[in-house]
């Protein structure tokens, strides 16, 4: 009998939560954006709002379960306990789409279990669009079981991506994309990694890679693209992290990635 609670506990758990932090945002929003500050650079900003959802996330959580930890962007590491879930949270992802008012942030909360993730919710807030995966459970939304693209040639291949926030890895990553283009589809560039993720899982993108994203940009949305169908994974043979996240149905993660590699997509700043 395992100690740690079955993936559709933690679902149980993570759904309410995130969809009360979705409400905060939609709320906090609509009176006024405050207290804005920037982090890495000028351009990476962060609200009231992102740190109050995350502070409400915290405590529901741990008022749940005392004894999990928590990684969320906005204050880190609240350590677990041996044997605990590590919950991994992104309060708003996509914040300067929430500073604009652009229609396209989310929360993003997963539950991890000894370094796997077996639990995640997705969550525009700004349309309350909600996509759920449990490993081994599929991916859903609405009700729906999901499943990712079935694109065969890269050429006919929507495309999504993200850019840093620093000046030297924005101009490498669009010296990349600059290449890239021209062998896909078109691209799409959403500001929005979780969502980003999700559009792969429903197949609404065909594939996506971003260099540069931390867990909580991509623990709940890889699991929910991986679970439709899609191949999630970093460059050569690594998990997806901080290098390079690759979101692509079989057929098209090879090729797709053996271009990533041939044009340093992990490389520059
Ligand atoms: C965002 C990511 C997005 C990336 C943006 C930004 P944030 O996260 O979700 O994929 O391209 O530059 O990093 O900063 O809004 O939480």
């Amino acid at each position: 009998m395992s100690e740690f609670p079955a993936a559709d506990e933690l679902l149980s758990i993570a759904i309410p939560v995130a969809r009360e932090a979705a409400a905060t945002a939609r709320r906090m929003r609509a009176e006024a954006i405050t207290d804005v500050q920037t982090k890495s650079t000028r351009t990476d900003v962060v609200t009231a709002a992102d740190r109050a959802v995350e502070r409400q996330v915290v405590v529901a959580l741990r008022t749940i379960r005392p004894y999990d930890g928590v990684l969320g962007e906005e204050y880190g590491e609240y350590t677990a306990g041996p044997g605990a879930v590590r919950w991994i949270l992104d309060p708003i992802d996509g914040t300067v789409n929430y500073l604009y008012g652009l229609p396209a942030y989310a929360v993003s909360l997963a539950a991890e279990v000894d370094g796997v993730v077996l639990a995640g919710v997705v969550i525009n807030a700004a349309t309350g669009d909600e996509w759920t995966a449990t490993r081994g459970g599929g991916a859903w939304r609405g009700g729906r079981r999901l499943r990712c693209s079935n694109r065969t040639d890269l050429s006919q291949v929507l495309l999504g991506t993200g850019f840093g926030y620093d000046a030297k890895r924005r101009a490498h990553q669009g010296a990349v994309l600059a290449q890239l283009i021209t062998r896909v589809r078109d691209i799409r560039r959403i500001g929005v990694a979780s969502l980003d993720l999700c559009s792969v899982g429903e197949g609404l993108l065909d594939a996506y890679y971003e260099k540069g994203l931390n867990p909580w940009d991509h623990a709940a949305g890889g699991l929910v693209a991986a679970e439709a169908g899609a191949v999630v994974g970093g460059l050569e043979g690594a998990p997806p992290g901080l290098d390079m996240v690759v979101a692509a149905p079989p057929a098209i993660f090879g090729p797709l990635h053996d271009a990533l590699v041939e044009l340093d997509a992990a490389g520059g700043a």
